[in-house]
């Protein structure tokens, strides 16, 4: 245990105050759905929120982020309200966080730095929760603040988030350092199962299918109707941390692999891209992804554009031949009013490979099943095919890059059927 030095708050009844620095980025109405969104990212670790806004940054101030003045006015705020922590919707470094918590006397917590906690304290499974450590520590590792450990003992965190005295910096980046490479041993000892049970599945003959969207989009809502499993699905972001894999019947399929997986939010810290790479390996080896959107969500087209960036970033091919086909379930079509004139509407024009849903109703979803079975058939094919027995290359080649459904024997020659991707046929009848 890092002996951090403590500043000991009244837990019990910490209040948050957020401010967002707008850096002349997002529009009007941007903001306050970003504003509307830090609200919901405090909750999820049980802070309430005293207030919301925005401060315009002109030109940010290396020392404090926000200018003189208003610095001295969220001071003022502050004591108005009772807040006892400030988050900054955005990016402080390690000195403008510290300078921040010296002026204003109360914790300073970041955008990353609130992600983290979040995730401190929802990472159920063990390499869930190694990574969550590694990341915080990596983001910790910099930061020379105060203590807030008391969120550790009170909602499950892990409590990185304060930290050393000036004078225990140094013997205390050791034992990060250490801590850290301590971590990614483990981490990569699981992960060398983990490869082993995927590599196993991998050539089971089932497609796997990826959810994945922004956060509070109704992934686990979707999952749940499709498996008839029983996963978290909350009004509250990141309800879901730890990918799940359920099977479900898929028509013309003896079953299905279906995986459940993290909301991405705008603005992930790279630390957990980073950390989160390996798990979301299951979406890089899909078949086919389906990306669930809240269309009635008034930021749906900015979050769909975060969503396929932080795809771009985990390496997952979003056009062409090589990736996995993409089909968009724009979901909560239940909440879309068409009479009302200030509400959300649809789009004119919708695109081939969307399919509109309510996962909470139910509408939709089985225009959905058939559009993902139909496009799994377009992109893939099953042959039976003849092998000599001594061909041993090319058949360890089928079972790499195909699904082996059925094998057996005639004459000395292997007979297989293997489903496939039409373009590893090609690959295969070029050989
Ligand atoms: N009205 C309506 N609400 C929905 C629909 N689908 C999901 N919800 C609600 O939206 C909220 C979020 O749903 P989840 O399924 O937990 O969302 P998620 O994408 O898994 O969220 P994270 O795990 O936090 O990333 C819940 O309150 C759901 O009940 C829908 O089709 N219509
Ligand atoms: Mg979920």
């Amino acid at each position: 245990m890092i002996p951090f030095e403590k500043k000991e708050l009244d837990g019990t009844d910490d209040k948050a105050l957020i401010v967002h620095p707008d850096l002349g980025a997002l529009n009007q109405s941007a903001l306050e759905y970003r504003l509307e969104e830090a609200v919901g990212l405090a909750l999820a670790i049980g802070l309430e929120t005293t207030s919301s806004r925005y401060f315009t940054v002109r030109s940010p101030k290396a020392g404090t982020l926000f200018g003189s003045g208003q610095v001295q006015q969220i001071k003022t705020i502050l004591a108005q309200e009772g807040a006892t922590i400030l988050i900054v919707d955005g990016t402080l470094s390690a000195i403008q966080q510290r300078n921040l918590e010296e002026e204003l006397d109360v914790k300073v917590i970041d955008r990353t730095g609130l992600i983290l906690e979040i995730f401190g304290a929802r990472a159920a499974t063990a390499e869930g929760r190694l990574q969550v450590e590694l990341a915080h520590l990596d983001y910790q590792a910099g930061r020379l603040v105060r203590s807030w450990t008391h969120l550790e003992r009170q909602r499950g965190g892990f409590g990185f988030l304060g930290g050393p005295g000036e004078t225990q910096i140094e013997s205390d980046r050791r034992m990060i350092r250490d801590r850290m490479a301590k971590l990614r041993k483990d981490l990569s000892h699981l992960r060398k199962t983990r490869t082993l049970h995927r590599s196993r599945r991998q050539k089971a003959p089932w497609p796997v299918i990826a959810l994945v969207g922004y956060t509070n989009a109704g992934k686990s809502t979707l999952f749940n109707r499709l498996t008839g499993a029983d996963v978290f699905a909350e009004d509250l972001l990141f309800a879901t941390l730890d990918p799940t894999m359920r099977q479900s019947p898929l028509p013309g399929y003896d079953k299905a692999i279906i995986s459940d997986t993290v909301g991405f939010v705008s603005d992930l810290p790279t630390q957990l891209v980073a950390a989160f790479r390996a798990t979301l390996e299951e979406v890089t080896a899909a078949d086919i992804i389906i990306h669930v959107r809240d269309i009635s969500h008034p930021s749906s087209e900015g979050q769909a554009h975060d969503v396929e960036q932080i795809l771009r970033e985990l390496g997952v091919e979003m056009e062409g031949e090589e990736g996995a086909p993409i089909i968009e379930a724009w979901n909560k079509v239940d909440l879309i009013d068409p009479d009302d004139p200030d509400g959300v509407q649809l789009p004119q024009h919708i695109p081939d490979n969307v399919c509109l849903i309510s996962a909470a109703t139910g509408q939709g979803v089985d225009q959905l099943i058939e559009m993902i079975t139909e496009t799994l058939s377009r992109n893939h094919k099953t042959e039976t095919i003849s092998l000599p027995l001594s061909d041993g290359k090319r058949v360890a080649w089928l079972h790499e890059n195909g699904r082996v459904i059925e094998s057996g024997q005639s004459d000395g020659n292997l007979i297989l059927t293997v489903q496939m991707s039409n373009r590893n046929w090609g690959r295969f009848h070029a050989q």
